[in-house]
Order: C-alpha cells, then sequence, then structure tokens
C-alpha cells in the first residue's frame, strides 16, 4: 500500500549480526553491548504504530543502549557520495563516518517499518519521506545524525560531491538540518571540507562557488576555522582505481616529467 519498498528481508537477524560483528571485530573499543536489548529498543520504537507517526525521539532509549565516543578527529560528514565515503571512511579505519558507529552500522542499507495494531514489520511496503517524513527510516536517521553531530569533536571532515546535480551542498538535507545546528562549537578545532568531482562527471561545484559558498559561510558565520579543497589527492586517488587511464588519474610526480621533454644541457 506504500510506494517505498517493504522491510529488508531477516531485518532481526542482520542487526543483531551486525551489532556482534561491529562490538567484537569491527571497534571492540565500544566495550560490551547488549546486542539482543538494542535491537528490542529499536523495534520498539515502530512497531505497532500508525508508520507515518514515528519520531526521532522513539529511538532515544535504542541510540543510548548503542552509543559509544567517537574519536575525535575522526568524523566525515558527507552528502551524496555514500560509496565512496564508505570505502575512503575504511570501517572507521580512517574515518568514523556516522554509518561506522554502532547505532549507523545498525541501519545502513536497511529498510524498515512496521504496521498499526500489529507487532508484525511490513515486508510488503514501506511509506516514503515524500509520502509522510515521521516515517521509521526518515526519523531513525533524523535521530543518528543529530547523535553523531553533538558527539563530534576536532577536526571535522566534510565530503561533498561537485558533480551533483542537486547541488554539493542540499539545503534542506541531513547535514544542514540535522547536523550543522548540533555541532557542539567548544569541541570543534576546525572544519575542512573537500569537493570530489566524479572522475568522468561535470565539474558543476568547486570550494567558493554556488552552494559551498553558502555552506563556507554559513559556518563562518557561526564562528568555525573552516578550510575547503577542491578535489583532495587521497579521495582522487581512490575514485581513480576505477579509472587508471583517466587523464585526471595520472600521477603527479610522472605527469610534470613527462611534459618536460628533454632535459637541456646549458
Ligand atoms: P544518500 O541519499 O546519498 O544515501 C542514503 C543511503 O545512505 C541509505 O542507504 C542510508 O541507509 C545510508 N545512510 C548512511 N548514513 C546515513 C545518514 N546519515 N542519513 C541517511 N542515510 C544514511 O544520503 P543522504 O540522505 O544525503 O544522507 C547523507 C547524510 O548522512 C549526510 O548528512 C552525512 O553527513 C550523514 P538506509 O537505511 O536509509 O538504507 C544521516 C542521514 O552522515
Amino acid at each position: 500500500k506504500w510506494k517505498g519498498e517493504g522491510t529488508t528481508l531477516n531485518l532481526e537477524n542482520i542487526v543483531i549480526g551486525r551489532c556482534y560483528e561491529y562490538i567484537r571485530i569491527v571497534n571492540p573499543a565500544v566495550g560490551e553491548k547488549n546486542c539482543s536489548e538494542i535491537w528490542e529498543a529499536f523495534k520498539n520504537a515502530f512497531i505497532n504504530k500508525d508508520p507515518c507517526s514515528i519520531l526521532p525521539k522513539d529511538y532515544e532509549l535504542f541510540i543510548n543502549l548503542s552509543l559509544h565516543e567517537i574519536p575525535p578527529n575522526k568524523s566525515l560528514f558527507w552528502e551524496n557520495n555514500q560509496l565512496l565515503v564508505n570505502s575512503f571512511a575504511g570501517r572507521g579505519r580512517r574515518y568514523m563516518s556516522l554509518a561506522d558507529t554502532l547505532f549507523g552500522f545498525f541501519g545502513d542499507f536497511l529498510n524498515w517499518c512496521g504496521q498499526e495494531n500489529s507487532a508484525e514489520l511490513d515486508y510488503e511496503s514501506c511509506p516514503t519521506t515524500e509520502e509522510c517524513e515521521n516515517n521509521a527510516v526518515e526519523s531513525f536517521w533524523r535521530m543518528a545524525s543529530v547523535t553523531y553531530a553533538e558527539h563530534s569533536s576536532g577536526v571535522i571532515h566534510v565530503l561533498l560531491n561537485g558533480s551533483a546535480a542537486g547541488g554539493a551542498y542540499p539545503d534542506p538535507g541531513f547535514f544542514a538540518d540535522y547536523e550543522i545546528p548540533n555541532l557542539q562549537k567548544d569541541k570543534i578545532s576546525q572544519i575542512v571540507i573537500w569537493v570530489v568531482d566524479d572522475i568522468e562527471g561535470p565539474d558543476i561545484e568547486s570550494c567558493g562557488t554556488h552552494s559551498v559558498k553558502i555552506l563556507e559561510n554559513r559556518l563562518k558565520t557561526l564562528g568555525y576555522d573552516v578550510t575547503c579543497t577542491d578535489n583532495y589527492k587521497s579521495v582522487m586517488l581512490l575514485l581513480c582505481l576505477d579509472y587508471p587511464d583517466d587523464s585526471k588519474c595520472t600521477l603527479s610526480s610522472s605527469a610534470p616529467a613527462a611534459q618536460r621533454g628533454p632535459v637541456s644541457s646549458d
């Protein structure tokens, strides 16, 4: 009856398994957590309720049970490049994006919703955000985003897509609406913005232009020390894995040498 995809099959097994994988293998530093209790808190946020009346605060117990420290200087916010961020962050090894925290890891790539007057999940369909914004998945990410921003500290990184048709810094968007307003200014030393274009994509936005300029100005007005870099090399190298022959992917040490020509003898 809804327009969105239904609950991911085997949801309970997936998230309980993910929870144990996270606390035992991905990030044992979070310490002991009760994964079945976390699942119960997650489920109780949305089962037996109108699937269009789920609020971020319904996930409060889930968040309290799954919360852990986010190491300083490791936070990575982003828009429009989920798969790139997944590999760049390296499951928390390089950076810890929201999906690399226990509470974000829980829901990443999954879909879920319940039904009114039934304890069953709805595996047929779930409401999209266009149908109703107070749905189980949207409210989950709102609550998770707010919590992630509140617990981020040190140098904050933001990876934006300079080829995104809707703008590198979408407003409204999770970063604009739930993350920036919840950053704790006194815990943050700097905000580093990276604007990276798709290798074969158009160069629509860069530092200092369009929506990136709006973002830079907003953060500066809030009193942050802001830097912005276009096509940050580490991210480019990762993108270049899939386009080794593209001109943007020539390794810079060999490019000037090849262009220099013969060395003159005088
Ligand atoms: P999209 O639309 O590019 O990608 C949405 C996909 O990313 C979904 O598969 C979603 O899992 C997963 N995901 C991981 N983290 C988030 C998230 N954090 N979030 C919503 N979905 C997330 O991403 P968005 O909507 O623009 O969100 C990007 C935001 O994530 C940025 O603000 C960044 O700073 C933040 P699922 O369960 O929906 O399949 C917040 C909202 O971390």
